[in-house]
């Protein structure tokens, strides 16, 4: 009777550990995070005054998710989206370019600094912060701009 019970007990306990095992690590492993549903977000350069802003001028992101960063220029002028510190901070996925009717014309893929987007167009940064901290260094690089107001923040958790 006791044996029995032993015996029992010892086959169920490493199954049990084996089991508990691959669970913590199929909840612990994130898998391919580049793969996720992206969190939209967009980022106008210059208000539509024409002023030389980001709105919103701060951005508030989390590492581990998917960033779809829409860059989108209405004003009549060309702007930089640039922040040595943040680019830094991500890996990214690719940078989409699309053309008015949303047709895809490239991907760039590869570490990015700063992203020009030229005047009425847009284009999107798929990133994944990997670092959290408050980078503050968010600047149009475009002579006179960032002296005139076109710098942000970009906080990460
Ligand atoms: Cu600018």
């Amino acid at each position: 009777m006791y044996k029995s019970r032993l015996s029992r007990f010892s086959l169920t306990l490493p199954v049990m550990l084996l089991l508990a095992a691959c669970v913590s690590a199929s909840v612990m492993a994130a898998g391919d995070l580049t793969s996720q549903d992206p969190v939209e977000v967009t980022v106008q350069l210059g208000d539509e005054k024409n002023a030389l802003r980001f709105v919103p001028d701060r951005l508030e992101l989390e590492t581990g998710k998917l960033y779809k960063l829409v860059l989108h220029n209405e004003s009549p002028q060309k702007h930089y989206f640039s922040s040595d510190s943040f680019s830094r901070a991500v890996f990214t996925r690719k940078v989409q370019v699309r053309d008015k009717e949303g047709t895809s014309i490239a991907e760039v893929k590869g570490t990015i600094r700063e992203i020009e987007v030229y005047p009425g167009q847009k284009a999107e940064w798929w990133l994944v912060p990997v670092k959290s901290g408050i980078f503050d260094d968010l600047k149009c690089t475009i002579k006179g701009h960032a002296e005139h107001g076109m710098v942000g923040s970009i906080v990460v958790r």
